[in-house]
């Protein structure tokens, strides 16, 4: 049975990170994620909306999902390549080339992401929506003062 590692921020849970994680227990027999903490993803630059606890939680919830493990720093994957006895690191292909450093400790892969979906556009998605509610809301407010006016 191989040992497959990965890592991720995971925020705003979507089909791209399934269907990456599902791909990637399918290589081996047992799959380890290491999933970002928010303090890891300050030094990433990642403003995340789910905090890690619930992150690793959801990540630990999927079948295809053996063993969740904190992602703390850039430099721990070494020592969990080999604290967990991996056999393959394996990431979306965003990251192509970013860990062939790894490969003398265990073969490294890169799975093509699935187009069409990120945190980021789902974000985004949410802070639109959230300013077209407002005005939406601004809109109501300016009817009701104009009705209110016209009955003074
Ligand atoms: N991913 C994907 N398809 C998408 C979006 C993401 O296959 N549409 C993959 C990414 O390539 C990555 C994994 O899902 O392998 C997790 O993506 P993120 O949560 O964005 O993680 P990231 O910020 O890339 O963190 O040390 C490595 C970092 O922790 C990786």
């Amino acid at each position: 049975m191989k040992t497959i590692l990965t890592y991720g921020t995971f925020d705003l849970f979507h089909i791209g990170h399934l269907r990456l994680l599902q791909r990637l227990r399918a290589l081996g027999g047992r799959l380890v994620v290491g999933v970002s903490t928010d303090e890891f993803n300050t030094t990433k630059g990642k403003h995340t909306i789910v905090p890690f606890a619930d992150r690793a939680e959801i990540i630990s919830a999927l079948s295809c999902v053996d063993l969740v493990i904190p992602e703390t720093c850039w430099e721990q994957k070494a020592d969990d390549i080999k604290h967990h006895q991996v056999d393959i690191l394996g990431m979306g292909d965003d990251w192509r080339g970013k860990f062939d450093d790894l490969s003398s400790l265990c073969e490294v892969v890169y799975l093509p992401r699935t187009e069409g979906i990120s945190s980021t556009q789902i974000r985004n998605s949410l802070r639109m929506l959230s300013a077209e509610h407002v005005r939406e809301l601004k809109q109501a407010l300016d009817l009701m003062s104009a009705i209110v006016e016209r009955f003074d």
